[in-house]
C-alpha cells in the first residue's frame, strides 16, 4: 500500500458519512485489501452508526474471512478511464473542459527551505508581480514603530450580502422537502443546460423510435460500469428515469469518473433499436462559460481570505495569529480592507473522536470568547465577513445558517457580518462566494488523483464550479438539510471561490474564476500525523480586488 493508504481511507469514510478511530484506520490500512475490508465495514456498520471503531473493523473483517467477497466495489472507480485527451469539439465549445487559464496564478517551489514544497512542487508561496511577496515576518515581532496609522475611508467601500440562509430554513428533513430541494436543483440548474439541446422528458424518450437522436436534462441517479467495461449512467428528471450508455472507447469515457451522484448534467445520443437504452454522443455539465468575465474593483483594495483558526485546540499556532494580526497593522498591509474567514473559527467540542485529547479550552463558548479576542487583534478598521464550519457550534447539515445570537455577542469584535455557509459577498462589486469546504473531502475520494487531491485543492474547486454546486452529492460525507430550495446551487458565477476545511492552501482559476482554499492556522494534529495530513498553517492569501492577483503572506 502507498504511505498515503490511512488518508485515503478517512476520506473515503468521511465521504461516506462516518468518522473514524485512529486504531480503526490503521486496521484497516493494514488488512491485506483496504478497500474490499473498508467495504465489508461500511457494509456491517450499525445503522445509527456515526465513528467507525476498531470494534467494527475487526467484526467485519471476521465476517469476511467466513464469506469472501466477490468483487472490489470500489475498483469501478479505479478502473475508471483516465481522460488526457481533450473534450470533443463539441463538448469544448460547450465549455465542459476544465483545465485551467493560462493565467492561473503561479506557484513557487522550494522558495523557503523550511516550508519544503509539497511533491508535485506547488509550494504555497506566490511570486507573481515580481514583487517579493513572502514577508518574513515570522523572523520577528512587528515593532511598535512598524505599526502604522491607518488611513482608510469607509465611504470608498461597498460590501453586499446574498444568498445568507441564517433565518430562513424551513425544511423540516421531511420526505417532501428532499423532492422539493432535488426539484428545485433540476429546475435551475437544467434551466442553464435546456437552452444548448432539443431535450426531452424521459417519460417520452422510451416512446421514440428507435436510432432516433435524442437528449435530456436530468439528475445523476446511478453510475456503472458494465461487464464490457462501458458505463451506464441512469438520469432522472421529474418524470421519471432513463438509462444512457457510455462507450468505453468514446473520447469523453473518462469524464464519467469525473461524475457525481446528484449532479445535474444534459446528454445527447442515439436510441437503441428497441428505444430501451440511449448511446451517448456529448455530455454537458452546467459549467462556467469560457467567456467569463470577472468584476474587478475600481480602486487598489485588498481582501485577506483565512479559515480554520481553529481557536481552542492545542495546535492553534498562537504566534502566527500574532504575526499575521500585526502584519495587517503594518504600511504593507494598509490596502487590506476586508478579511474572509470560511468558517472553522473554534476546534469545537465532539466533532471527531478523541478530540478532547488535544482542547485547549474545552468550553464552547469559552472557545468563542478567545477567538473574539483574536479578532480583536485585526484593526478596528476592516470589514470581517464570516460563515460557519463543520468545527462550529451551527448545525452539520448543509446550508449551515449563521451563528445563533449568543454567539453572534460573543463574537462582535469589530462588528463582523456573520452569515450562512454558503454565502455570497459581493465586495466593491467583485462577488467572493464563501463556502466552507466540507465537500471538498468527498470530491478529492471520488475522483481521480489528477482531477482532485489534498495537495491542489483548488482543483476539486474547479469541479464544482463545473457542476456550479457547492456540495452535489447527497447522502455521503456531506450532510444536507432538505430546504424548500437548493441553497448550494451556484446560480450566479462568481468572482472569486473562497473555501477551507482541507487545511491545504491553494490557488487556480478556472475559466476566469479565481479558486483559493485557504489553509489553516492550526498545526498539524496527532489525528492528521496518523493519516499524513501536513497542514498549511499560518499562510494568508490576500487578493487584489482591482486585478484578483494574489499574494500569499507566510507566518509561520
Ligand atoms: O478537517 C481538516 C481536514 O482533515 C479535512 O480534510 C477532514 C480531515 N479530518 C481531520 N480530522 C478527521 C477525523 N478525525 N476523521 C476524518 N477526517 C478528519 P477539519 O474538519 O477542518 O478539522
Ligand atoms: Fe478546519
Ligand atoms: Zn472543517
Amino acid at each position: 500500500m502507498p504511505l498515503e493508504a490511512p488518508a485515503r481511507i478517512v476520506s473515503e469514510l468521511t465521504s461516506r458519512g462516518y468518522n473514524a478511530e485512529r486504531e480503526a484506520v490503521t486496521k484497516l490500512s493494514s488488512a491485506e485489501n483496504p478497500r474490499v475490508a473498508l467495504e465489508c465495514v461500511v457494509e456491517t456498520l450499525p445503522e445509527d452508526a456515526l465513528v467507525v471503531t476498531t470494534d467494527h473493523v475487526e467484526r467485519a473483517l471476521e465476517t469476511a474471512a467466513s464469506s469472501p467477497v466477490a468483487d472490489d466495489p470500489a475498483a469501478t472507480d479505479g478502473s475508471a478511464p483516465t481522460d488526457d485527451s481533450p473534450p470533443t469539439p463539441d463538448a469544448a465549445t460547450e465549455g465542459t473542459s476544465d483545465s485551467p487559464t493560462p493565467s492561473d496564478p503561479s506557484v513557487s517551489t522550494g522558495a523557503d527551505a523550511s516550508n519544503p514544497p509539497a511533491a508535485d512542487g506547488a509550494a504555497p508561496v506566490e511570486t507573481k508581480g515580481g514583487r517579493e511577496t513572502e514577508t518574513e515576518t515570522a523572523t520577528g515581532t512587528t515593532t511598535e514603530t512598524d505599526r502604522i496609522e491607518r488611513s482608510v475611508d469607509p465611504e470608498l467601500r461597498d460590501l453586499e450580502i446574498a444568498g445568507d440562509m441564517t433565518g430562513e430554513s424551513t425544511g423540516t428533513g421531511e420526505y417532501e422537502d428532499f423532492v422539493a430541494v432535488f426539484r428545485d436543483r433540476l429546475e435551475r440548474l437544467g434551466g442553464k443546460l435546456r437552452g444548448r439541446i432539443n431535450h426531452r422528458p424521459a417519460s417520452a424518450i422510451g416512446n421514440m423510435g428507435g436510432g432516433t437522436d435524442v437528449a435530456m436534462v436530468g439528475l445523476v441517479n446511478d453510475i456503472r460500469s458494465t461487464a464490457s467495461g462501458h458505463w451506464l449512467i441512469e438520469l432522472e428528471d421529474a418524470t421519471g428515469t432513463f438509462p444512457w450508455l457510455v462507450m468505453k472507447d468514446r473520447e469523453f469515457a473518462g469524464l464519467v469518473d469525473q461524475l457525481l451522484c446528484d449532479e445535474v448534467l444534459a446528454m445527447e445520443g442515439t436510441l437503441s433499436d428497441d428505444a430501451g437504452i440511449a448511446f451517448v454522443d456529448s455530455m454537458y455539465f452546467p459549467d462556467v462559460p469560457r467567456t467569463h468575465e470577472p468584476s474587478t474593483a475600481d480602486r487598489h483594495v485588498q481582501a485577506a481570505l483565512i479559515s480554520d483558526v481553529h481557536v481552542g485546540s492545542q495546535e492553534f499556532m498562537a504566534d502566527a495569529w500574532n504575526r499575521f494580526a500585526d502584519w495587517l497593522h503594518t504600511a504593507e498591509a494598509q490596502h487590506v480592507e476586508y478579511l474572509l474567514i470560511a468558517g472553522d473559527m473554534v476546534e469545537g467540542v465532539g466533532v471527531y473522536p478523541d478530540q478532547d485529547e488535544e482542547l485547549d479550552i474545552v468550553d464552547i463558548y469559552e472557545q468563542y470568547e478567545a477567538f473574539n479576542e483574536r479578532l480583536k487583534q485585526v484593526p478596528g478598521d476592516l470589514e470581517i465577513v464570516m460563515i460557519p464550519g463543520n468545527h462550529d457550534a451551527v448545525r452539520l447539515a448543509e446550508p449551515q445558517p449563521g451563528f445563533d445570537e449568543e454567539l453572534r455577542e460573543i463574537m462582535s469584535a469589530h462588528d463582523p457580518q456573520i452569515v450562512s455557509n454558503p454565502s455570497t459577498v459581493t465586495l466593491e462589486g467583485v462577488s467572493v462566494l464563501m463556502y466552507h469546504g466540507v465537500s471538498l473531502d468527498e470530491v478529492i475520494a471520488e475522483l481521480p488523483e489528477e482531477k482532485a487531491n489534498y495537495d491542489e485543492p483548488h482543483k476539486a474547486m474547479y469541479q464544482l464550479l463545473k457542476k456550479r454546486h457547492v456540495a452535489p452529492q447527497f447522502g455521503g460525507h456531506t450532510r444536507l438539510a432538505p430546504e424548500e430550495e437548493d441553497f448550494l446551487i451556484m446560480e450566479e458565477v462568481p468572482d472569486i471561490f473562497h473555501t477551507g476545511h482541507v487545511h491545504k492552501l491553494g490557488f487556480g482559476k478556472y475559466h476566469n474564476v479565481l479558486a483559493i482554499n485557504s489553509g489553516c492556522w492550526q498545526a498539524q494534529t496527532d489525528f492528521q500525523k496518523s493519516v499524513n495530513i501536513d497542514p498549511d498553517s499560518g499562510y494568508a492569501p490576500i487578493v487584489d480586488l482591482d486585478t484578483l492577483d494574489v499574494t500569499v503572506q507566510k507566518f509561520s
